[in-house]
């Protein structure tokens, strides 16, 4: 990624080439936003909801379900959307439920929508775990493979056949883990008679959090005009004070398109315009997006205003699309991250979507509280340890710079039949998906293509170079990343990726106990890394499982005190390997979460240092007067934020 200044524009022009050449999807995945030629319907609360126990699984597909209402299949229950199922009823065999399970509802289409015929209708489902099949009024619509991903049909003309009919949803989910799902797992048939009853199955899956399930975020029914902007691609740069928008736009189904494309600042004020389907906007004394505790004005976004006028022998057609956009540079040297050619460290933390009752559920609450902890924690950045999160927290990421590294659900990749070629292709598939939903925020600025896989397995090198290479070649714009663990001899990904980012938990799942290996064992990792690749590190998980409110001096595990001493041995480290080529440091994890049940773990993964209800340990304290004195020494501060801050 490094580039010598000046090179900018010229490798921007052979951009959008390579992102139309890479990509196996032909339609954009724009998130619906009202607009005056655009109405968006939640279709979020109560759905009728029913898990298909028979011993295969599949009598919901034997019987048609789909083709009646729910209720009349047999019993039903309500259930929420968007939600995990899994913590809603007092049933065990549900939480842990493995297979199909079916939703459904009626919706109300209003009247206009399905009179006029210039109207596209879509239904689309933020992402539901793992496997998805939707019908409308008993016809299949779509199906999709992945869990953290949107998907969408449009469905405008099946409700014209029969507008006198509701509009009925079903949509089926199985979150069965196979070895070439990402992330994969297996099913265990258990066959021993003296244990186990007939036909008695587990999912083993080989990461660590729960397998959570359902319909994840909100479903939406959305209106486009017949002829529609379908999908929009912004790469951006600056010169001096000058802002480089490069912009491309997709239409469908537009007949003698005319555009009208108007970028706008905060104010509403036009900076640039063009008429064309791709060109490049200059803008004057341009703010560029800077991210939290960088600059004194973070998170700038301007407003790509997107207008198409088209017309076929039977109407007119005028669609209006916004895409906020964030003008900045990333860039990468072997010893630095450039943020709009300025260093930055990444000071953050891992999430998960993770929360009591909800799983992983869509909750806006929790979202805007996790953001309220984040600033409170002086947190530049996170990574989307382990999948895609939801596409409003990335435009909150946008809003408040918070910067991402955006990872995909390649995690758990253990067993080699998870190297084949079927997985290998859903792989580049799911990055295809991701790149697509993600390429115009600026706040992702690396993609990470997996976490800590099986490297050392002889197929890993070619799967992790094809990877890698597809992701560079999808989006040439922004780093690649693969995540390890510890140990660099074994590592596959590296040779190919931009930034080396490292696990590890030493005095911990090394050496436990051991507190004062830390420094000696985190210096030897460092080096081993850089002597061996040259590129710059970030320590993307450390941390220590911690029961809030145990305590013991001297620490030991479990307690609050040895989560303090973990960190600050560590952090000895990064104060000396920033100076030359670590890049930044991600507590694992700014919360706790739930995983499956297993010796190591005591209801879930305590390695938070906020608890699962969003209540800071002792840990949180340390980790905020850290990163509030590293913003204080490398960023801008606006005056209410100047450290000692006043939160
Ligand atoms: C890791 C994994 C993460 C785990 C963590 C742990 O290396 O990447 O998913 O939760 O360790 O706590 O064991």
């Amino acid at each position: 990624m490094a580039r010598p200044e000046g090179l900018g524009v010229f490798r921007l022009s052979c951009l959008f080439a390579v992102f139309e050449a890479a990509c196996l999807l032909d339609t954009g995945m724009l998130f619906p936003r009202e607009s005056s030629s655009r109405e968006v319907k939640e279709l979020n609360g109560v759905w009728n909801f029913r898990a298909d126990r028979s011993p295969n699984r599949n009598r919901g597909f034997e019987r048609a379900w789909y083709k009646r209402r729910l209720a009349e299949t047999g019993p039903v229950i309500d259930m929420p959307v968007p939600a995990s199922y899994n913590d809603i009823t007092q049933d065990p065999t549900l939480r842990d439920f493995i297979g199909w399970v079916w939703y459904e509802r009626e919706a109300v289409v209003p009247g206009r929508w399905i009179a006029d015929e210039g109207t596209r209708i879509v239904v689309r489902v933020g992402s539901a775990h793992y496997y998805s099949v939707m019908w409308v009024n008993g016809v299949k619509v779509t199906e999709h493979k992945g869990g953290h991903l949107p998907f969408e049909a449009e469905i405008g003309a099946l409700l014209r056949k029969d507008p006198t009919q509701p509009c009925r949803i079903t949509i089926a989910v199985n979150n069965t883990l196979s070895l070439d799902t990402l992330p994969p797992g297996s099913i265990q048939h258990m066959s021993d008679k003296t244990k186990y009853p007939d036909g008695y199955f587990v999912q083993s899956i080989f990461f660590d959090f729960f397998n959570y399930a359902g319909i994840h975020r909100s479903v939406l029914l959305y209106t486009t005009p017949k002829a529609y902007v379908d999908d929009i691609t912004v790469v951006t740069n600056f010169f001096d004070n000058t802002g480089l928008v490069q912009y491309k736009l997709s239409v469908r189904d537009a007949v003698s398109a005319t555009i009208s494309v108007t970028l706008m600042d905060k104010g509403g004020h036009c900076v640039a315009s063009s008429s064309e389907l791709s060109g490049d906007l200059k803008v004057k004394d341009v703010n560029l997006w800077w991210p939290y505790l960088m600059h004194e004005n973070p998170g700038y976004l301007y407003s790509l205003e997107v207008r198409l006028k088209a017309a076929d022998e039977k109407s007119a057609y005028e669609d209006v699309y916004t895409l906020p956009v964030g003008i900045r540079t990333v860039n990468v040297t072997s010893t630095q991250f450039l943020i709009n050619n300025k260093p930055f460290y990444f000071h953050g933390v891992n999430k998960h979507e993770d929360s009591d009752i909800r799983g992983k559920g869509f909750d806006w609450p929790l979202i805007v509280k996790d953001f309220n902890l984040l600033k409170w924690l002086g947190a530049n950045s996170f990574r989307t340890s382990h999948y895609p999160y939801a596409e409003e927290i990335m435009q909150m990421c946008d809003r408040h710079g918070i910067v991402v590294i955006d990872e995909c659900p390649g995690v758990g990749i253990k067993d080699i039949r998870s190297f084949g070629n079927a997985s290998l292709t859903n792989h580049l598939v799911v990055m295809d998906e991701l790149v697509r939903r993600d390429k115009n925020h600026p706040s992702v600025v690396m993609w990470s293509v997996a976490n800590e896989p099986a490297a050392e397995m002889p197929p890993a090198d070619f799967y992790f170079k094809t990877v890698i290479q597809h992701t560079k070649a999808l989006d040439p714009t922004r780093p690649v990343t693969f995540v390890s663990d510890s140990n660099y001899a074994r590592d596959k990904g590296a040779p190919y990726v931009d930034v080396i980012c490292v696990n590890s938990y030493f005095s911990w799942y090394h050496d436990p106990g051991h507190l004062e290996l830390i420094p000696l064992q985190l210096n030897t990792q460092f080096e081993n890394w850089y002597r061996k690749y040259q590129k710059p590190i970030i320590q993307s998980e450390y941390g220590a499982d911690t029961v809030p409110g145990l305590h013991s001096d001297p620490p030991v595990m479990f307690t609050e005190e040895y989560q303090n001493i973990v960190l600050k041995n560590y952090h000895k480290v990064f104060d000396e390997k920033k100076k030359q080529y670590v890049i930044g440091e991600l507590i694992w994890n700014f919360a706790d979460f739930m995983t499956s049940q297993g010796v190591l773990r005591v209801v879930g993964n305590k390695k938070g240092v906020f608890t699962r209800q969003r209540q800071p340990k002792a840990a949180a304290f340390i980790l905020k007067e850290r990163y509030w004195r590293l913003a204080n020494e490398t960023g801008i501060l606006p005056p209410w934020t100047k450290y000692p801050c006043s939160f």
